[in-house]
Order: structure tokens, then sequence, then C-alpha cells
């Protein structure tokens, strides 16, 4: 088999890059280790940063996000008891967010790259890259764990698997630098079916730890708690958990959280962690396959994104006018983004505390601004034409 463009990963950065590469006229096959059914049914991630929701619809696949997501307009910070909400609306000229889980984005994304006739083969297993340090890079794979080896050639790989893909691994260890950062708490997150408490999400510190209420649809919430992450879940009752939530939530103004069954729970260690180069040969890595944040900023979906709009553009540059220089460019994207880059290779700062955590965020808005200004630009350059 042979195309363009051979992407590992059905995640977002992977179908992402599918979607952009079918309208710019290029070609691609996505790989993906785990079944539709699985990609289609685990929850993740939930918010989607405007710019975001502009090239859902711009790549004509928006209609069911604008009917079923909900659309947030600002925030609640809570502390010492008192609510305070942040009209990010207002603050930004516009822009809101819209909470749509990640899953649902993912079926839009498979149903629509089916519909135009692209190549996703689910459940293969042994992927093996090789050959992106000459010009005929291949990805070797197993439709079955039994069944023959075959072989996908192409001119370029995009590692789009996530932070335990074999993409990033495929740099020689010689060349890759990784830098991480460990958290000194983990969040408790579970998932509930209970109506919506409040219209946006709540972020409360509280003084025995952090606490968010977030949603996932009208009828299943997200919440987080900080805990140990050396915790056991098994030592979390349901009703501990739901007395924390309480304890961090409420402010004693009448407003309480609504209770449902928890039906999935568990304690996600939080880290940040960053590779580079983002590139080696033609082999490109993009995604959670580089660079990792945790959920606390709702980011990690958003920054997938902008990875692939940034590398596609790139790509259809080198393929229409043979310009490299995007290309050239995506290998050392995170270069003077990240701060972990200007840190310690591979050490764990987690000593450093509050400021890096405040330098991470300023380095995830780095990061976003290129695609939101490249589509800030394409969206006035087809207004333009439109005049
Ligand atoms: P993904 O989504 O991990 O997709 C990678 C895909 O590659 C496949 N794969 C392979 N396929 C073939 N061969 C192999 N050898 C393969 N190895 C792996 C995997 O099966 C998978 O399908 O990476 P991608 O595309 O880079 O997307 C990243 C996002 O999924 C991630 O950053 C977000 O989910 C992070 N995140 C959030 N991001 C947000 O922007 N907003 C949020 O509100 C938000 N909440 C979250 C989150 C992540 C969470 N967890 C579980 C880490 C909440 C949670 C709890």
């Amino acid at each position: 088999m042979r195309t363009q463009v051979g992407i590992i990963g059905a995640g977002p950065a992977g179908l992402f890059l599918a979607h952009l590469l079918h309208r710019a006229g290029i070609g691609s096959v996505i790989l993906e280790s785990r079944s539709r059914e699985d990609v289609e049914g685990t929850v993740r991630a939930g918010v989607l940063e405007h710019w975001v929701v502009g090239l859902m619809n711009e790549l004509g696949l928006g209609e069911r996000m604008m009917r079923e997501g909900h659309f947030h307009t600002g925030i609640s910070l809570q502390w010492n008891g008192e609510r305070h909400h942040v009209d990010i609306q207002e603050l930004t000229d516009g822009k809101r967010v819209a909470v749509y889980p990640q899953h649902e984005v993912l079926k839009d994304l498979i149903a629509g790259r089916l519909a135009d006739g692209g190549t996703i083969i689910f459940g293969v297993s042994g992927t093996t890259i090789r050959g992106v340090d000459t010009d005929a890079p291949a990805i070797d794979f197993r439709r079955a764990p039994d069944g023959a080896v075959e072989t996908l050639a192409c001119d370029y790989v995009v590692g789009a698997d996530g932070f335990h893909g074999p993409g990033r691994q495929t740099i020689p260890s010689a060349h890759r630098t990784e830098y991480q950062k460990i958290y000194p708490f983990g969040w408790l997150g579970i998932l509930t079916h209970a109506p919506l408490s409040w219209h946006e999400l709540i972020y409360a510190n509280q003084h025995d730890g952090f606490a968010l209420m977030s949603t996932r649809t009208p009828d299943v919430q997200r919440m987080y708690i900080q805990c140990d992450p050396a915790d056991d879940i098994a030592a979390w009752s349901d009703a501990r958990i739901l007395d924390a939530l309480h304890a961090r939530l409420d402010i004693g103004d009448g407003w309480t959280l609504h209770e449902g069954p928890i039906f999935q729970k568990g304690i996600i260690p939080l880290r940040s962690f960053v590779c580079e180069p983002m590139q080696y040969g033609r082999l490109f890595i993009a995604g959670d396959a580089a660079h990792i944040v945790p959920p606390t900023g709702a980011k990690g979906l958003n920054l997938a994104v902008a990875d692939v709009l940034v590398l596609s553009r790139a790509l259809e540059a080198r393929y229409k006018r043979n310009i490299r220089d995007g290309l050239d460019r995506y290998r050392d994207r995170l270069r003077a983004a990240h701060p972990l880059r200007r840190s310690r290779p591979g050490a764990d700062l987690a000593d450093r505390g509050a400021p890096a955590g405040r330098e991470l965020c300023r380095a995830a808005v780095r990061l976003s601004q290129s695609p939101c200004q490249i589509a800030a630009r394409s969206q006035s350059a087809s207004q333009d034409r439109g005049r």
C-alpha cells in the first residue's frame, strides 16, 4: 500500500491532520491500534477552544457540535469561600469555548473521513516505523495479531500516536531530548450521571485542596479533586469523594452540587513533558507524542490540533510549491515556546512549585498562538475573497 503521508494514531492529532491534508489535496492513510468502538467510546477531554470550533466548522464537521455542544462564555474561580466570575467572552472580544466531548469530536472526524473515501485501518498491531532517514520511509503493521505483515510506503510518517506510541521512540535517543516535570499532587477524576450543577466550570481552591467542577454533557459531569498521587483509588469510596467535593465546592450561599451515581473514577498523576526535536528525517511527531500538559488547563487536545494545523500548512507548501521552510521550522516548534525546554534535560522539577506552573500556562498559550493567527488569516482571506 502507498500513500503520501502515513499517519499513526486516530486521535485528535491524526484525524484532524488527515482532514487538513485531504482539504489540501494530499493523500494519507491512518493506522490505529484500537478498534473504532474503543476510540469512539473513550471519554477524555471536553473543552474546545474558540479557534478549534472554527476549524471544525471550516472543515464541514461542526454541524453536530453546534447542535449538541454547550458554549461557555466564562469560568468561576472560588477561594476564601467566595465565587468570582471571569467573563471570558467580554475579555476576549466575543470568544467562547465549546464543551463537546473528545470522543464525540472523534466520531465526527472518523465519519467525515470515511465519507470522503479516506482510509483508517483500525485494530492494527506491530506498528514499526522504518527508513525515516531515507527518501523511502515505511510503516510495517499487521491487521490482526496473527496476520501477515503489511507495509504502508509513504513520503512522510507522522507519529500522532499519543504519549506511549512508537513515533517518538523512533527518533534515535542520541538525537532526542526529553524534559519532564512531575507534580507533587494528583487529580482524582470522576464521571458521574448527574444533571449540571452550574452553568460554567468552577475552579475552587480550598484549605484541604483544589477541586474542579467540569461537565461533558447535560447528564454526565466530570469532577476532579486534588489528592496524593500515591493514594490508592480503593481508599476513595464514592461517599468520601462526594464529601470532599461538597467540602471544596460549597460556599454556604445555598448553592449545592447535584449528586448522581459515579460510573468511572481514577487517579491521574500530573506531569508536563516535552520532547525535542519534533522531527527526525521524514518523521514528524504531533500532539501527546511530543508534549503533555496536565489536564488542569484543558489544553492537550487543542495543542494537538495546533500542531497538525501548522504541520499541514508546512506539508502543503512542500507538495504544492516545493518549499521546505515550514517543515524545518516544525522541527523546533517547541524550542522557544516551552519553558521545560529551557530546564535540565530529564529533570523532575517538582520542587520548583507554582512559578513553573505559571510558565507552563504561558507556554501553552504561546504554542497555540500560531494556529490562531493562521486561522484568523485564513478567515480574513476568505472574507476578502467574498467581498
Ligand atoms: P491520543 O488521543 O492519545 O491519540 C493517539 C492515538 O494513537 C493510537 N496509537 C497507536 N496506533 C497505532 N499503532 C500504535 N503503535 C499506536 N500507539 C498508540 C492510540 O490508540 C490513540 O488512539 O493523542 P493525540 O491525538 O495527540 O491527542 C491528545 C489528546 O487526546 C489529549 O491531549 C487530551 O485528551 C488531553 N486532555 C484534555 N485536553 C483538552 O484540550 N481539554 C480537556 O478538557 C482535556 N481533558 C485530557 C483531559 C486528558 C485526560 N487524560 C485521560 C490523559 C482529561 C483527561 C482525564
